[in-house]
């Protein structure tokens, strides 16, 4: 045992005796300890060693094909009163849950041995950061948490001896059997049960379960945020670095932006770009009443597919040493690893995910799964933040939110002030691709990128972030919606996107720091043309002023659809929000 909180000790008592494991190892997150686990892992055919030349320390994993992705209509938020998971989560009574789950433990670790993992999501020791403790059938697990967050004993020296202040992760592989499948909530509790899963996100408890469904039901409580966020800090020549976070739904962007390479225009006059996370941030007030942001996590969970030298040169770099990738294709020619997009030159003589020999010059099927991952140290970023484990965190001066829209949101506008920008950031949406099932074009909402991750009732959330908004008052960061995917009339991007982003984020600090004029429209305040630089791009002030057009009949219809998504939240949904959209019409009827 690692701790002497009887908080903890009993709970794992608990569900010692619920699972019945043969053998109890506590994680001290000694290396000796973690490699002993690799060995083990090795030997039992769980993790392959790839090429320790070419790739020290890295490991390839193979989950089973039905298990390779989130799993949302089996998740599940288990508050006491249906009314506070609202109309965007699944609900079950959580005495039903706790009733229908247990049977399903017990005794689901005979044979088995459970592992213990006590984790800090933050900075050990940051007055944000956050203990958990995960327990574990999966060594998969147990490393893959070592990676993303703060593992072992130091993690225990947050919580001290009599805090109850921990959440309670209970995961199980047991037969991996989709049928039945839960990942499962419980925010009054604490508490998350995952089973009959092994992949990522359904399974390292301490991402999308605790550092943001878990976490945003505390953060309403406590007066601060987790959300769907990446964090970047921009450093200009003289050395003054501001903070950026922003939001976008899955599969848009936000591993890329986070850690762009800004373009020659920028990095010849000596801007830099620093990533500081790339998928979640928790905010709080710092004592300057502004607010500060860390990244809970140590690592990047990454989508494999198209991530390639040019797309994100910083996020292949982080996966050249200690990295577990998942479900990417096996080169066995020199024992390291290849999916789509990396380059035009697949293997030959490889394994496909499914485990299966596949030649990637011949066959039509794909070699890695689309959702395949890379699990890597945020150290070895080249463009880690030097803040990245500051216990403050960094004063966050602009948010932004952002999604696919092929034709109605512009290049970038401003919100009129915080309350507008929460406004802005609820009616968020993207229109499917061709990428995903159904039909193309269709806008869903997701509301400032939370929609499968908000622990509570929508409706009060956006109350939370009104709320917020009042307390940080004159300090509270700007808010900006981007959107990089509009697109020509013969469906072409128009936008170059990836590291020239960085041309849209200059105005967007530029109006922070008060030196970029604006223009006021019918939706925020939109740039000048001429004030998005475009020194060596290939597209000149017309195509801006195209990608800044506001089209009035499609924000009333726009306006339309808010009016329909907003009825869901009923009695709950802000009065301040439907005054933003009853404004918003009124600014497009002129
Ligand atoms: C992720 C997601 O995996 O948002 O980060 O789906
Ligand atoms: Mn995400």
């Amino acid at each position: 045992m690692l701790t002497n909180n009887k908080n903890v000790i009993n709970w794992v008592d608990e569900m010692v005796a619920l699972c019945k494991p043969d053998n109890v190892v506590w994680i001290d997150g000694s290396e000796e300890q973690l490699n002993a686990l690799r060995e083990q892992a090795v030997a039992s055919g769980e993790l392959e060693a790839l090429n320790q030349e070419k790739l020290p320390g890295c490991y390839l994993h193979r989950t089973l094909q039905n298990d390779v992705a989130r799993v949302e209509d089996r998740t599940f938020i288990c508050s006491r009163d249906e009314k506070d998971a609202g109309p965007t989560n699944h609900w079950c009574d959580p005495k039903e849950m706790y009733a229908k789950l247990t049977p399903m433990y017990d005794g689901v670790m005979k044979g088995r041995t459970m592992y213990v993992i006590p984790y800090s999501m933050g900075p050990i020791g940051s007055p944000l950061a956050k203990v958990g403790v995960e327990l574990t059938d999966s060594i998969y697990v147990v490393l893959n948490m070592d990676i993303m967050t703060r593992m072992g004993k130091a993690a225990f020296e947050n919580l001290g001896e009599t805090s109850n202040d921990f959440v309670r992760g209970l995961h199980s592989k047991a037969d991996i059997d989709p049928e039945k499948r839960y990942i499962v909530h419980f925010p009054e509790d604490n508490t998350i049960w995952s089973i009959n899963s092994a992949y990522g996100g359904n399974v390292l408890l301490g991402k999308k379960c605790f550092a943001l469904r878990i976490a945003s039901y505390q953060g309403k409580n406590e007066g601060w945020m987790a959300e769907h966020m990446l964090i970047l800090g921009i450093e200009n020549p003289q050395g003054e670095v501001t903070y950026i976070s922003a939001a976008f739904p899955s599969a848009c962007g936000k591993t890329n932006l986070a850690m762009l390479i800004p373009p020659e225009v920028y990095s010849k006059q000596g801007y830099k770009v620093w990533c500081v996370g790339d998928d979640i941030a928790w905010l709080k007030p710092g004592k300057d009443g502004r607010l500060y942001a860390i990244n809970p996590e140590n690592g990047f969970f990454g989508v494999a597919p198209g991530t390639n030298a040019k797309s994100n040169f910083n996020a292949l770099e982080s996966t050249k040493k200690n990295t577990i990738f998942t479900n990417v294709a096996h080169n066995l020619d020199d024992n390291t690893v290849w999916w789509e997009g990396l380059d035009k030159n697949p293997p030959e003589n490889a394994i496909d995910w499914l485990g299966k020999p596949w030649n990637g010059k011949e066959s039509t099927e794909k070699g890695a799964h689309p959702n395949s991952r890379f699990t890597a140290p945020a150290i070895n970023c080249p463009c880690i933040s030097p803040e990245f484990n500051n216990p403050e965190g960094v004063p966050i001066s602009a948010m932004i939110f952002g999604g696919r829209r092929a034709k109605t949101a512009p290049l970038v506008y401003q919100s009129f002030d915080w309350n507008h920008g929460v406004f802005v950031g609820s009616t968020m949406a993207s229109e499917t691709t061709a990428a995903a099932a159904g039909a193309v074009g269709v806008v869903r909402r997701d509301p400032m990128a939370m929609l499968p991750f908000c622990g509570y009732h929508m409706g009060d959330y956006f109350a939370h972030w009104l709320e917020m908004g009042e307390k940080l008052g004159d300090k509270a960061p700007k808010i900006f919606n981007v959107n990089w995917f509009r697109t020509d009339d013969e469906g072409h991007f128009i936008w170059p996107g990836f590291g020239d982003n960085m041309r849209v984020l200059m105005w967007i600090v530029d109006r922070c720091k008060g030196n970029a004029e604006a223009v006021e429209t019918a939706i925020g305040y939109e740039p000048k043309a001429e004030d998005i630089n475009i020194e060596g791009l290939d597209i000149t002030v017309d195509t801006v002023k195209e990608l800044l057009t506001v089209d009035k009949e499609l924000w009333k219809e726009e306006a339309k659809g808010i009016h329909e998504f907003y009825g869901k939240f009923g009695d709950r949904l802000p009065e301040e929000l439907s005054r933003q959209l009853a404004a918003l019409e009124e600014r497009l009827a002129k």
